[in-house]
């Protein structure tokens, strides 16, 4: 395979660790744990692994070789910058503890793991891969573990091939899934642990005990560069208004975080949307208010960021998506008429696409697949219209030139940034560290991530104590909780206090260029805005 310029350099690039992983490690454990919400129901479905103590790792005697183990490795869903870099730190981890271990990479995400597919995960495998984007050492995939008859046929894969650990690399779904796995294995006890870490570009698994998800700043970085590119066309043409619609799913963080870093015209945040219980009209009208403005003093072109799960946070959307969820739940042909008479009437208000794109095929864990909904053509659309009444009242002169995009497959495989590069080969480590101490149902952690990384820590959390119960699939489920755009934390808060100031300049906004790899710490290592500001 020929390999790029950078590939071939990077290789070589060591990851930054916690000083607690350099060397013999100790355990430190904490109190015990409760879980976020919902406590009675949580306990009761995870009977033996709720209530377990966070533990922290820190530096310790050195005792001698540790015991040899096989270990199995899955990375479940969506991309994100820094798998390769989780899996190449828990082989080096597994590796320095005892030579003899073994990683066994089950291919094409959990359904590797029930199917018996996998491959062993050698030093030369391992080597290719290391500080590169993508899943593709051992692919990925969306199928959700939950029948007894899977974690059986985990249990028998696992005991022909001698693994005693599965390491789930995933999203707050797969890493429910990773718990749920847990428990079972713990109760049957077959001598299976299971270790989660915190994957998504999302960035929308985080807590008070897990600061960011790995991949969030990666793709954040690749969006912001070509949002910037685009505000200097835009800039450079001043005919356009670019419509961006960013991948995230329900939560706004990667909407955010892009507008903190370039600080576009309009920024719209679906957890404020809903908070101001906005309709769609209120939306379009906020938009064609901001685009007049600018038309009046000439400037007939902006940027506009549109998280991707907008659609699901106007209420009365909400509500219609819900029935959409429970009816298309039961496999039943959809029929509109089985719709109340509130979102039927909605449903064939809407554009005949849009409403199509509503209908569907949910992801296997109950979600709206709302990278498929094109809102931003759905805004363009209604902007449109809004503007053309305000034209004939004569509130509005100017011209409405459109371009509209998406990004988010983008960004979801580029080459790792040196923070998710250092941050994922910690976790990998630190998963290594938690299988050695026979943890279980833990998800592995990195903390203090704006210090340089030698003062990061590591440890892990017990995953129960992130969940709460919710609605999936028309049923009530354990599952870990979504952490949604904060209102009042200072990200939002920043981004309130600049926007009308963003919104009618046009010598406000910011190129980030592209991430950079070797250079000044100042260019290279810098943890994402969000991050920045959440820890000032
Ligand atoms: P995860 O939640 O699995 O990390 O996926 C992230 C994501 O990129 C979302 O932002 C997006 O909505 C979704 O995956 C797209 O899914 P698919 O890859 O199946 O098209």
């Amino acid at each position: 395979m020929k390999e790029s310029a950078l590939q071939i350099a990077h290789r070589g690039y060591q990851p930054k660790m916690p000083r607690a992983l350099h060397g013999e490690v100790c355990l430190k454990e904490g109190g015990k744990t409760e879980s976020v919400a919902d406590q009675d129901a949580i306990r009761e479905l995870f009977p033996d692994t709720y209530g377990m103590p966070v533990v922290e790792l820190h530096n310790g005697q050195h005792i001698g070789q540790k015991p040899a183990r096989n270990v199995g490795v899955i990375l479940s869903g969506g991309q994100a910058p820094g798998g390769h870099n989780v899996i190449s730190g828990l082989f080096d981890g597994l590796k320095r503890m005892n030579p003899d271990s073994r990683l066994y990479g089950f291919l094409g995400g959990p359904s590797g793991l029930t199917d018996g597919k996998y491959i062993e995960l050698t030093a030369d495998i391992i080597d290719q891969y290391r500080n590169t984007g993508g899943f593709d050492i051992i692919g990925s995939g969306r199928t959700k573990l939950e029948e007894k008859q899977q974690f059986d046929k985990g249990i028998e894969v696992c005991n022909r091939l001698g693994i005693t650990a599965i390491v789930i690399i995933g999203g707050d779904d797969s890493n429910t899934n990773a718990c749920v796995l847990a428990e079972y294995y713990l109760q049957k006890q077959c001598g299976i642990q299971v270790i989660g870490c915190p994957k998504t570009i999302d960035g929308d698994l985080k807590n008070t005990m897990i600061e960011t998800s790995f991949g969030f700043d990666t793709a954040c970085k690749v969006y912001s560069e070509l949002i910037g590119n685009i505000q200097r066309d835009a800039n450079s043409a001043k005919k356009y208004w670019h419509f961006i619609r960013l991948m995230g799913r329900s939560a706004s963080h990667i909407a955010l975080e892009c507008a903190l870093q370039t600080q576009p015209n309009i920024c719209i945040i679906s957890e404020e949307v809903e908070a101001k219980q906005m309709t769609l009209g209120d939306i379009v009208e906020d938009i064609a208010r901001v685009v007049a403005a600018r038309a009046a003093k000439g400037l007939n072109f902006g940027t506009v960021l549109v998280p991707e799960g907008l659609i699901e946070f106007i209420p009365a959307m909400r509500a219609l998506i819900q029935e959409l969820n429970d009816l298309l739940a039961d496999g039943k042909e959809f029929d509109v008429n089985r719709l109340s008479k509130s979102a039927k009437q909605l449903y064939e208000s809407l554009p005949q696409a849009i409403a199509k794109q509503l209908t569907m095929d949910r992801d296997p864990h109950g979600n709206v697949q709302v990278s498929l909904i094109e809102t931003e053509k759905l805004l363009i659309e209604m902007v449109g219209k809004r503007l053309a009444e305000m034209k004939s009242t004569g509130e509005y002169t100017g011209k409405f030139a459109t371009q509209h995009h998406f990004f988010g497959y983008e960004g979801r495989c580029a080459v790792p940034s040196n923070f998710d590069a250092d941050y994922c080969y910690s976790l990998g480590q630190t998963a290594a560290e938690l299988i050695q101490a026979g943890k279980t149902g833990y998800m592995a952690t990195v903390r203090n991530l704006t210090l340089p990384a030698e003062k990061w820590t590591a440890g892990g959390v017990p995953i129960t104590m992130m969940m709460n119960m919710e609605r999936r699939n028309g049923k009530m489920k354990p599952v870990i909780q979504k952490a949604l755009v904060d209102l009042k934390g200072k990200p939002y808060q920043y981004l309130v206090a600049h926007r009308e100031e963003w919104a009618l300049s046009t010598d406000t906004y910011i190129f980030p260029g592209p991430i950079q790899y070797y250079g000044p710490s100042e260019v290279c290592d810098q943890p994402s805005r969000t991050l920045q500001l959440e820890h000032e």
